[in-house]
């Protein structure tokens, strides 16, 4: 019934589809405890036991993270809003005070606000309405880590230097060092360890901070103590990665190179910004994906590399990525790993046709694509090594995984040293660029668009 309320009240302003994924936020979260309870009579025969078995357990959390894949899954009572005029603070304080909202700001750029509610959604829908100049308003979808579990252990890095030649060409430019410059890389993932041994020297130091006075926002950013970025999933914290996904990708672009410990990223020698929103298990929201995008180019980073992704589409999420494009930066996203055509069943950001935003899918180490690897030869660009990747971990550590999470950062170390070499590219000449270059693969042939593999020196 709210579903209905809402997309009757949406239907004059947006598009069917929007009004149909209202309807899915708003019947998905009730429907859940019934689907949990018809696989629960299923597995069990229709005799509710006392105890569960371990495997039903697993099985049916399996199949219902499955389920709630192929939804867009929002966070409940959480919207994102965008004005058409800005609201002034005093406006702000007195609807949240009337409401009893929590509403958060976005960028000044953004005009958005991140409001928060456990009031039914067409009140909350009523009341903004009201109150301030909406253009949209939509539900704020869950995202994850895209990356899978995994354990075997591998002798090398594959993905640089593989010995039947499937790999993205880095080890020939490996003769001079490898830098990007002044090129920041924004890593928006689960935060980045940023005193690992292998990483410390190329993480992004905000040098008004680092000199400055600690609980004192001494760049006037917004953010306090920003030393080497910001978590939003975290803000009280010094940022740090409690997961290791972050960690990894971060080691895959910029693993400090030559050093005689560990591993070597793409670049041995760039600028790593932490633009963490994932929380330790790899999950998060749009809220926080977009106050990353916003701050890594708030910060001058002209690579954001995205290993992550949902199935909800948003119209805010596109524009803060668009935003990015028009501050000459680069997105890279993982393809996803769901094994599916996402020019059909699209994934987000992975699926935004936009000027500036590589989609990358995973190869495995004998040239094949990963057998988890979403595909599109519209949306999917390019592909990259994704499967048993050794890096960077949390703390101090090393572990292999694989995921199209793998496969992003290495395209987003190679389109770091490509804007480094040729800084008169625009995002869209970098993306050309890439696709121009890829290595040809049959295995990729007709799945993705350039049916090959990154090349780092072609690439050059
Ligand atoms: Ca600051
Ligand atoms: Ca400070």
């Amino acid at each position: 019934m709210q579903g209905a309320f809402l997309a009757s009240c949406l239907r004059r302003e947006a598009e069917n589809f929007l009004a149909a994924l209202w309807l899915d936020f708003f019947s998905s979260p009730a429907n859940i405890p019934r689907q949990i309870k018809a696989m629960v009579i299923f597995l069990t025969g229709g005799k509710m036991k006392k105890h569960l078995s371990l495997s039903a357990i697993v099985i049916l959390f399996a199949s219902w993270s499955w389920a709630a894949g192929m939804k867009a899954e929002a966070v409940p009572g959480e919207y994102i809003v965008k004005l058409k005029s800005d609201v002034g603070a005093r406006d702000l304080r007195k609807l949240e005070s009337d409401s009893g909202f929590a509403i958060r700001r976005g960028s000044s750029a953004s005009q958005l606000l991140f409001v928060h509610s456990s009031q039914k959604p067409e009140q909350v829908y009523r009341q903004l309405k009201t109150a301030l100049s909406v253009e949209y308003i939509e539900p704020n979808y869950r995202v994850h880590v895209s990356d899978l579990p995994d354990d075997k252990k591998f002798s090398n890095q594959w993905g640089l230097k593989n010995s039947n030649g499937v790999d993205i060409h880095a080890e020939k430019l490996w003769s001079h060092s490898v830098s990007s410059g002044d090129i920041i890389v924004g890593v928006t993932d689960t935060g980045i360890s940023v005193d690992h041994p292998d990483l410390k020297e190329n993480i992004w130091v905000n040098e008004a901070e680092a000199n400055g006075k600690p609980g004192v926002d001494d760049d006037g950013n917004g953010f306090v103590d920003d030393v080497h970025g910001f978590h939003f999933a975290y803000p009280k914290k010094p940022v740090s990665d409690q997961n290791g996904h972050g960690t990894h990708c971060a080691g895959i672009i910029g693993g400090v190179g030559n050093n005689k410990v560990g591993v070597a990223g793409v670049l041995w020698k760039t600028r790593l910004l932490a633009a963490g929103f994932l929380d330790k298990n790899g999950s998060g929201s749009l809220e926080g994906a977009i106050q990353a995008i916003d701050y890594a180019v708030q910060m001058g980073a002209k690579v954001i590399s995205a290993s992550w992704g949902g199935s909800g589409r948003s119209q805010a999420l596109e524009e803060a990525i668009r935003r990015a494009g028009d501050q000459g930066a680069v997105f890279v996203a993982a393809a996803g790993n769901e094994s599916k055509d996402i020019d059909r069943n699209p994934s987000y950001p992975a699926s935004y046709q936009l000027p500036n935003v590589i989609t990358v899918a995973a190869i495995e180490k004998r040239g094949t694509m990963a057998w988890f690897s979403n595909r599109g030869v519209e949306s999917v660009h390019v592909a990259a090594p994704g499967h048993y990747v050794l890096s960077t971990y949390k703390s101090t550590g090393y572990a292999y995984l694989s995921g199209t999470s793998m496969a992003a950062p290495f395209v987003s170390g190679v389109v770091a040293m490509m804007m480094s070499r040729h800084p008169e590219l625009t995002p869209a000449e970098i993306k050309q660029r890439v696709i121009d270059t890829a290595t040809p693969m049959k295995y990729l042939e007709g799945k993705i668009l350039s049916g090959g593999l990154v090349n780092a020196e072609g690439a050059l």
